[in-house]
């Protein structure tokens, strides 16, 4: 889905290290290990996580891309290494194991173990969930972390928050506040939730539910503003923008819904109230509604935009679940294992990552540059048509 950048991870969960590569971004961006650590930082401290959070620092490491603290253009190498290898590196071997290792024959429902050993003609569940594991998506942070530094230098910026704990839901509307207004008040809250009476609840039933051995899910959104109109394409299938931040924000373990500006909800309503009205103001125009979630025919069109993932429970559980051993057949319950008992308030961030990495490849498809001066210089070039004026710089919403 990716146009004009290429983004590529490895590194399985207990093994000695994740690998990213981001390649096209452009020469000239100001980036080092502390700026992507903030990122990294977010991910790992907020509510939900089990031990493992706990272990692992993830100080990342820039290999290459960078020099004297400025992009090069050429692709960027990043390592994160896995402090917990130490107690896993006869599990884990990269040669033979010098020890028996006792295969994990028992899929856990809801996880990919089972598909994955059907695909990987494995009965060894290690083979595949391991790097099906979200420790992945501390890396896709780490390269979205660069992706944010450049939306930032182009005036963009991306936020998020969770709205959604099992069945507690935080319903207030936030439309006024900017993307950075958002994640300033939702970082204050280790659930990343704005209503301190709604995060207390979810808190209540975060730890019920991890008291007992059981997982919850949940729902987070984000929100993008100073997205120039325009990003995308609907000449194809694959270059429509909604097209490629569902694929990137699904991609997340766990995701199983997403929803764009008023979503499933809008369905209800007929065309007529659907659709945001474009009205004319001194200058340009406006639109005194956003429903669309600053996208239209699969176009950013200079709104806001407005996105929503849902997220399944996780399926580790403390409480194991009736499964099948694959070796003898019969019935077994899967082995106990540490995890995370909650994991939007983590998600949110990886899916600002993701978020962030779409859009700096929207933008470069459309503006090109080598160097970020000249990306910035060619989105300046396209002001008038490709910035509108916005209802929020009207003034008069
Ligand atoms: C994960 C299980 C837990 C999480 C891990 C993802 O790890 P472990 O099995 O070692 O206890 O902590 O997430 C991370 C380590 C991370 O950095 O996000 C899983 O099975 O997906």
């Amino acid at each position: 889905m990716l146009q004009r950048l290429r983004m590529l991870t490895a590194g399985e969960s207990h093994g000695p290290a994740l690998v990213g590569i981001l390649e096209g971004i452009p020469a000239g961006l100001a980036i080092g290990e502390q700026l992507i650590g903030v990122q990294l930082q977010r991910r790992r401290q907020v509510a939900g996580r089990g031990g493992r959070s706990h272990i692992e620092t993830d100080a990342v490491q820039i290999l290459a891309g960078v020099r004297h603290g400025h992009t090069l253009g050429s692709p960027l190498a990043l390592l994160l290494t896995n402090r917990d290898f130490p107690q896993w590196s006869e599990i884990m071997s990269v040669t033979a194991p010098t020890l028996p290792v006792e295969p994990v024959t028992v899929p856990r429902p809801g996880h990919i173990d089972l598909a994955g050993c059907l695909k990987y003609d494995t009965s060894d569940t290690r083979n595949v969930s391991e790097r099906a594991s979200a420790r992945e998506t501390a890396m896709r942070t780490a390269l979205g972390a660069i992706c944010r530094q450049l939306l930032l230098e182009l005036g963009i910026s991306v936020g998020s928050q969770v709205l959604q704990a099992g069945s507690i839901c935080d319903t207030n509307d936030y439309g006024h506040l900017t993307p950075g207004q958002l994640n300033l008040l939702a970082d204050k809250s280790p659930l990343r939730c704005l209503d301190p009476g709604v995060s207390a609840a979810m808190q209540k039933a975060i730890d019920e539910a991890t008291a007992t051995g059981d997982t919850l899910g949940g729902k987070l959104a984000v929100r993008v503003a100073g997205v120039p109109a325009g990003l995308g394409s609907t000449t194809q299938w694959d270059t429509r923008l909604q097209a490629r931040l569902g694929a990137a924000l699904l991609s997340i373990g766990g995701m199983k819904g997403f929803e764009i500006g008023s979503g499933f909800s809008g369905t209800s309503r007929p065309g007529s109230e659907a659709n945001d009205a474009i009205l004319p103001v001194a200058g340009g125009f406006r639109r005194p509604s956003n429903n669309a979630g600053g996208l239209e025919g699969g176009l950013s069109n200079g709104e806001e935009i407005i996105l929503r993932v849902a997220m399944k429970p996780v399926p580790t559980l403390r409480r194991p679940q009736q499964s099948v051993d694959l070796v003898t057949g019969k019935s077994a319950l899967p082995p106990q294992e540490r995890g995370d008992s909650w994991a939007v308030a983590a998600a949110s961030i990886v899916a600002e990552a993701m978020t962030c990495l779409v859009l700096v490849d929207a933008l470069l498809e459309k503006f090109g540059g080598d160097t970020l001066n000249q990306l910035q210089q060619h989105l300046q070039a396209s002001a008038n048509w490709s910035r509108p004026k916005l209802s929020h710089e009207s003034g008069d919403e």
